[in-house]
């Protein structure tokens, strides 16, 4: 790792260069293409990226966990500099190459579940979800898919169609892909009914939605993220996400896990489902998949993949021979540091350091996530009325200061941390130290 591990500002964020990039940027490049802080970087590894000002970032982001194992991660590196100068490019279905299928290993043997499963890779997360969608279309014979409130899914006409939020994601981008339901999310904060039987509640809403509105024998597929990601780090409580399983059992339809943003070690589990053990029949994956490199894929049960006729799956690019050299250096890394273990580290630190923030404002109404994606809900003091406006003042305050952060949920009021696994623990406190002065310098006290 050649960057410096060590936060530092010697300009205001962004500075002088990042603001040039940006003019340039607003001249060029489309405006519905947003930045969320506009500091143009120039280098990343470990827990820092540096941008073209010489400004030292603190990285809660992992642009958007994609880069769990580190930005520039030694074994990607490695992999991918002596995968692309071999060659580029064949089109996996026109000449093949051992990288594609060591993927598809490496997938069979990750992912819940020891059954026979098989795998086919793509470009992007939406890509992935597009396609397990057709496949669980096509090996069911049916065509309602159902899904989530707060769920997101990608930005593509189907997955559109599957992403709850309207703004920015899909309006006026309609109409969408028709035959999708969407139903309440185990939403544990927010949930209307008994807080202790909210598992218990959401399914029988589940379940009585699905007869009365879609019927059991038309679902081809229940979607759902084992922990929403844009939605706002929903960790629904357990009990739920196996009975959605054992439905989809009971009712022939294909339960699909979209472990896009919460797999590969982010959770502290190479996978969401791992937590209670659910063994989804098809999952999506991508981001942290390749340690920055586009790369996605569907892996499952071998009889439900193979449904499809021969040709019915692929795309020029997916599974990409550098993207693939990527993935296995993405999976080298994460066995041999054990980031399933790191990530645990990770939220024992943010637990604590945000249960003390929340004991000093009572904005926080809630903190949750697991491993590395943890959260933090703002709300009115007193109630549960959501504070955007609060979170985007506190998330601007970080940025100033030199700290990377997200924000996320469907009332935009969640900041969320999705610090790369190999990330120190002090700049893990530092991140932090930056979030209380935030909170402190925002609400004036
Ligand atoms: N499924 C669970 O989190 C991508 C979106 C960022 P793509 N989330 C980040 C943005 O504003 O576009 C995501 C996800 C889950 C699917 C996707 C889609 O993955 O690789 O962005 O297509």
């Amino acid at each position: 790792m050649t960057v410096e591990q060590r936060r530092a500002l010697v300009t205001a964020v962004p500075g002088p260069k990042s603001l040039e990039l940006a003019a340039r940027k607003a001249a060029s490049v489309a405006n519905g293409v947003g930045t969320i802080l506009p500091a143009y970087i120039v280098e990343a590894g470990g827990g820092i990226v540096v941008d073209a000002d010489g400004n030292q970032l603190i990285d809660f982001g992992s642009g958007i966990a994609v880069t769990t194992v580190g930005n520039a991660a030694p074994a990607v590196v490695r992999r991918v500099t002596e995968a692309v100068q071999r060659f580029t490019h064949t089109c996996f279905m026109v000449n093949p190459y051992e990288g594609y299928v060591e993927v598809a290993e490496q997938l069979a043997e990750l992912t819940p579940g020891d059954h026979p499963k098989k795998s086919a890779l793509f470009n992007s997360g939406a890509e992935a979800v597009e396609n397990a969608i057709k496949i669980a279309r096509v090996a069911t014979g049916r065509s309602a898919v159902v899904c989530f409130d707060h769920a997101y899914h990608g930005r593509t006409n189907l997955t559109m169609a599957l992403t709850a939020k309207d703004m920015p994601y899909k309006h006026g981008f309609g109409p969408f892909a028709s035959d999708i339901y969407r139903v309440p999310m185990a939403y544990p904060y927010r949930w209307p009914g008994d807080p202790d039987a909210v598992a218990e509640e959401a399914f029988a809403q589940f379940e009585s939605l699905v007869h009365v509105q879609v019927g059991e024998d038309q679902v081809a597929a229940v979607i759902i993220e084992p922990i929403q990601g844009e939605g706002g780090f929903i960790v629904p409580p357990e009990g739920f996400l196996p009975r959605l399983a054992q439905w989809c059992r009971d009712n022939g339809a294909v339960f699909i896990a979209d472990e896009i943003q919460s797999g590969f070690c982010r959770t502290g589990d190479w996978f969401a489902c791992d937590h209670e053990g659910v063994v989804p029949d098809l999952i999506t994956t991508a981001k942290g998949i390749a340690g920055g490199l586009p790369l996605a894929a569907v892996t499952g049960r071998a009889e439900l993949m193979d449904a499809v006729h021969a040709g019915g799956l692929g795309g020029t690019y997916g599974g990409n021979p550098v993207a693939c050299a990527a993935a296995l250096g993405a999976i080298e890394e994460m066995r041999s540091n054990d980031l399933n273990a790191r990530a645990r580290e990770i939220e024992a630190i943010f637990r604590t350091r945000l249960g003390q923030l929340a004991a000093r404002h009572p904005q926080i109404g809630d903190i949750r996530g697991r491993g590395a994606m943890m959260a933090v809900e703002l709300v009115l003091p007193g109630t549960k009325q959501p504070d955007a406006a609060l979170t985007g003042a506190v998330a601007k305050a970080c940025h100033a200061k030199g700290l990377v952060v997200l924000t996320a949920g469907s009332f935009g009021n969640v900041f969320r941390f999705l610090p790369p696994l190999s990330i120190s623990d002090e700049l893990l406190h530092e991140g932090l130290d930056l979030i209380d002065d935030a909170f402190a310098e925002v609400l004036h006290d």
